[in-house]
């Protein structure tokens, strides 16, 4: 049986670009990625990708303005945890993204996105997120490295995907 968590992960756009935080300590120390995090207790998914956003390049956006995008699923061989990644994205956020002690902010062009410090699997779903598909990718790991299978569905819509898994 695998324990589910929920985790938030939130991309900033602006123009061409994108925003990315080199992650300085924790799960992906040392990869760039998106901002975000578990949820705390009492907390809706939408509001933990904006308080995960703040405490990490102390960026303001209103839920109402977070676009989920796509839903991810990471398993790892040999592990109890499926790791339920909600992706979100906006255009329209407040404040100019600050380095803090989790993450070092910074606009990325979409033509240069730096995959070789990412995780494996993004440079197998960002086309996805830069083209406008939604979508739900689910991808099986071996130790943190090694994608040993993945599958990507493109999405019509994220509240049909939710009513089908609820
Ligand atoms: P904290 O441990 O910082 O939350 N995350 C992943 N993101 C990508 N792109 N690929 C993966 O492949 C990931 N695994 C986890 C979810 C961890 C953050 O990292 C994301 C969260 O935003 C395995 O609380």
């Amino acid at each position: 049986m695998l324990v589910k968590k929920v985790f938030t992960l939130v991309f900033l756009r602006k123009d061409s670009e994108i925003l990315l935080g080199f992650k300085k300590r924790g799960f992906g120390v040392n990869k760039w990625n998106g901002f975000g995090g578990k949820l705390e207790p009492n907390e809706s998914i939408v509001e933990a990708a904006a308080r995960e956003l703040k405490e990490e390049c102390c960026v303001d956006v209103r839920t109402g303005d977070l676009k989920n995008i796509a839903h991810l699923e990471f398993t790892f061989e040999g592990e109890p945890t499926l790791m339920d990644v909600r992706v979100f994205s906006s255009d329209i956020f407040q404040g100019i993204p600050q380095e803090t002690d989790e993450m070092r902010p910074k606009w990325f062009h979409c033509d240069q996105v730096p995959f070789d410090d990412m995780w494996p699997d993004d440079r197998i779903w960002f086309p996805y997120m830069l083209k406008g598909i939604l979508f739900y990718g689910k991808f099986h790991y071996k130790g943190l490295d090694t994608i040993l299978n993945y599958n990507i569905e493109e999405l019509e819509s994220m509240e049909l995907f939710y009513d089908r898994h609820k």
